[in-house]
């Protein structure tokens, strides 16, 4: 018999969201960072069947549910790309809310997502809005100097947001969705730049999304970004992670206050909007953004299939 995936597919501000309700792997009850190491260990093949083609593509974020190690929590996920595994994903999250509204598990009002690097809350509008709080942010290193091949020297901040970023604004490129290819380009470079230079995250983590920002479309924003991915897809929403690591830089250079609003467009013009609160040295980015579902379905996994796994 095949084996059947159940899923509801949604967008965040541009940016699909597979969300998985049922037939993955059984990861156990353990805490969600070990089941997350194991999904990626032993059970890769699952990944690549619901994101990677034929199924899906390499833009495609996946969003496991499993069941959360508190009952209070509405829910714990495990997030995946066309690569691997996600410590967070903060479009995800919006898109998996307004699943679990869609769904009916979910009512409007406050909740608890339980993610492999921490409890996120948020809140539902019973509609198409979320906002999270999401986990401590904070900006590792200030302007740090990086040789990036064919595009010459560049500075950037590295910061944690949920993930790794490095993230710059003289790259002397205008951020404009014809010009895609190149902004891909530079971003890899930067990527490889960074490896070369032995540049990381706090305690040698892999930096692995590179971050630019320009000038926003109109003058009620404030940014404009395009954010490379691990797996080299670029988010077309602003990237909730992203948005929060901006945050973190912004609040570090005393540019931005606790409680004013940042809105950051995405490559298409999409919008999230930020704001942070203080928690010690780090900051608490709360996050607001759309999310609308746009298939529910079941994959059928068939064996006989010799892309049955999917390929990446
Ligand atoms: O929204 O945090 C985000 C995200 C990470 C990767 C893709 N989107």
């Amino acid at each position: 018999m095949p084996h059947r995936i159940s899923i509801l597919d949604t967008h965040t501000a541009g940016e699909p969201t597979r969300v998985v309700f049922g037939g993955g792997p059984d990861l156990g009850t353990g805490p969600l960072s070990e089941r997350c190491a194991l999904f990626g260990e032993r059970f890769d093949a699952y990944r690549r069947a619901i994101v990677n083609e034929p199924r899906g593509s390499d833009v495609l974020v996946g969003a496991l549910l499993c069941p959360p190690t508190d009952p209070a929590f509405a829910a714990a996920v495990i997030f995946f790309n066309n690569v691997g595994t996600l410590g967070m994903c903060g479009h995800g999250t919006i898109g998996v809310g307004v699943a679990l509204g869609h769904t009916g598990r979910i009512r409007p009002g406050r909740h608890l997502l339980e993610t492999p690097v921490g409890v996120v809350p948020f809140d539902f509008d019973g509609q198409a809005t979320v906002s999270l709080d999401n986990v401590p942010s904070y900006r590792h290193r200030a302007n740090v100097p990086v040789e990036v091949e064919g595009f010459g020297p560049m500075t950037g901040d590295i910061a944690w947001g949920g993930n790794w970023f490095f993230l710059v604004s003289d790259h002397r490129q205008a951020i404009a969705l014809e010009r895609v290819s190149r902004l891909t380009d530079v971003t890899t470079r930067i990527k490889e730049a960074l490896v070369r230079q032995g540049l990381t995250g706090e305690g040698g983590a892999e930096i692995d999304h590179i971050e630019l920002f320009g000038p926003p479309s109109s003058p009620d924003a404030d940014s404009r970004n395009f954010v490379l991915c691990p797996g080299n897809a670029y988010d077309r929403s602003p990237c909730g992670t992203g948005t929060s690591a901006k945050l973190a830089c912004l609040h570090a250079d005393g540019k931005l206050a606790p409680g004013r609003t940042w809105t950051q467009e995405s490559i298409l013009g999409s919008r999230f909007t930020g704001t942070f609160s203080i928690q010690g040295d780090r900051i608490i980015p709360r996050i607001t953004g759309q999310a609308y579902v746009t298939a529910e379905g079941t994959l059928i996994l068939d064996e006989r299939d010799p892309f049955c796994w999917g390929f990446a």
